[in-house]
């Protein structure tokens, strides 16, 4: 059984003083977090009080980027140990805004994948097609070759520990959520092109989230999905009582 992720990707929004009000009308909500694997992602600033803010709540610490090196000099950029050491156990990599604004490339996701693994962090490697790219019947072609991109030379005990989150372009930020079918339908191809590479058990063991305007509204229906694993939520999740919704969405 693959225990459910809802995770917040809070973007580049919140100051330190608001991601802890949230973290703190979060914490007053009850919700069960053995059903399902709860994330936030604030920026860089507050990670390290908000980590401090969600200690015992059972809510874990995600990070939206990170570099793949250790240490050196690379103005602007944080390690993998910098976010563990801020209190982090996940980490967003591959963002298509990452991917569309900051020219990232499936070997540089594959150098943070295996950085990341390598730390003991849990990536979240986003895939998506663009709108363009969907309507060319693309949608299997991008998406398998971001997989396979981002996966190249993990072991199959290491690709079971991240998540994969599908992300089409066109549905993110924009109020259109693909349907809970065709979403599902990307999600079963990447389970198979995982197992293509890595076999079916680890296939079996990956967990694939859905992530592109998803609410309180149309959570229920994409988890219901066989091959849905959960939600990577953006604008829904940057009010607590909208994103403890989508955590009770049942
Ligand atoms: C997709 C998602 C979060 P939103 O980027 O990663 O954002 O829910 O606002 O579409």
């Amino acid at each position: 059984m693959r225990k459910p992720i809802i995770a917040g990707n809070w973007k580049m929004h919140k100051t330190v003083r608001e991601s802890l009000d949230f973290i703190r009308e979060l914490r007053e909500i009850k919700f069960d977090t053995s059903k399902a694997e709860v994330v936030v992602c604030p920026n860089f600033t507050a990670l390290h009080e908000a980590g401090q803010a969600l200690a015992g709540s059972g809510i874990g610490l995600g990070a939206q980027n990170m570099h793949w090196e250790k240490q050196g000099a690379y103005t602007g950029e944080v390690s993998p140990a910098m976010l563990q050491d801020a209190g982090c156990r996940y980490v967003i990599i591959g963002h298509s805004e990452r991917r569309q604004y900051f020219a990232e490339t499936d070997q540089g996701v594959n150098h943070k994948a295996k950085a990341a693994l390598q730390q003991g962090l849990t990536p979240i490697l986003c895939v998506g097609e663009t709108l363009e790219e969907r309507e060319a019947g693309q949608t299997e072609a991008v998406v398998g070759r971001q997989v396979k991109g981002g996966l190249e030379g993990l072991e199959s005990g290491q690709v079971t520990q991240l998540v994969i989150a599908y992300e089409p372009v066109w549905a993110i930020g924009t109020g259109r959520t693909a349907s809970a079918q065709d979403a599902n339908g990307v999600c079963a191809f990447i389970r198979r092109t995982v197992a293509g590479i890595f076999g079916q058990d680890s296939a079996a063991k990956v967990r694939i989230q859905y992530g592109g305007s998803v609410k309180a509204d149309n959570i229920a229906e994409l988890m219901d999905q066989p091959d849905i694993d959960g939600a990577l939520v953006g604008g829904a999740s940057l009010d607590a009582a909208a994103f403890a919704k989508i955590i009770n969405y049942r």
